[in-house]
């Protein structure tokens, strides 16, 4: 499924994001960038040692915040590495740290002239985050992003790793934009 927003193009398909072509694909990281399972996990095991050399000498990444590293041995460029919230009750800042974690990729994306990047579902796996909830979040805030900063992104793509994951993302995405 695809939809154009101001000239940008936002996508949402199911798949492995290390195989994306985007200039850069985003990392469902831990704040000490230490690598770890999930998306976290494949990523490293695609890009080879180079990603995890570099994080290791930036150190860390508290939640809600992005760095950016090579993409190493993968198709993209570059990594973006962003720490997402560990879902508690919904009351512990949780959507706020959510919406930040997006927009601290998008910002740092459109700083380092990036033109096309690959979101996975941040937050919804070891970190629990009800998917519902964090598709909406997630889709809204690069809808509002693409608003704001015309022309800065080409490109945006969801990589939903299963088939229900995909169907919610795209509910989401009708209901928005209906
Ligand atoms: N491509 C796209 N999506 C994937 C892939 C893949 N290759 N592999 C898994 N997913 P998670 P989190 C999906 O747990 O919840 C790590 O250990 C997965 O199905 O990777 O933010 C880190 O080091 C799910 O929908 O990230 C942290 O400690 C989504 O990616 C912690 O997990 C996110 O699941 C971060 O937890």
């Amino acid at each position: 499924m695809q939809i154009t927003i101001s000239s940008t193009t936002l996508s949402l398909t199911k798949g492995d994001i290390t195989q994306e072509e985007t200039d850069a694909i985003v990392n469902a990281a831990n704040s000490r960038l230490a690598g770890g399972g999930g998306v976290d996990g494949a990523i490293h095991r695609a890009g080879g040692p180079k990603i995890i050399e570099e994080c290791r000498r930036i150190g860390g990444c508290p939640t809600g915040s992005a760095v950016i590293t090579t993409g190493g041995n993968l198709k993209a460029k570059y990594v973006i590495h962003t720490v997402g919230p560990i879902y508690q009750d919904g009351r512990h800042n949780e959507a706020k740290l959510l919406a930040s974690a997006y927009k601290s990729c998008l910002e740092l994306a459109a700083k380092k002239v990036i033109k096309s990047i690959s979101f996975p579902s941040i937050s919804t796996g070891a970190y629990g985050y009800p998917i519902n909830e964090a598709a909406e979040i997630a889709l809204k805030t690069v809808i509002d992003f693409i608003k704001a900063n015309k022309e800065k992104l080409s490109l945006v793509r969801f990589v939903l790793f299963s088939d229900k994951d995909f169907e919610v993302y795209k509910k989401t995405l009708e209901k928005l934009t209906k």
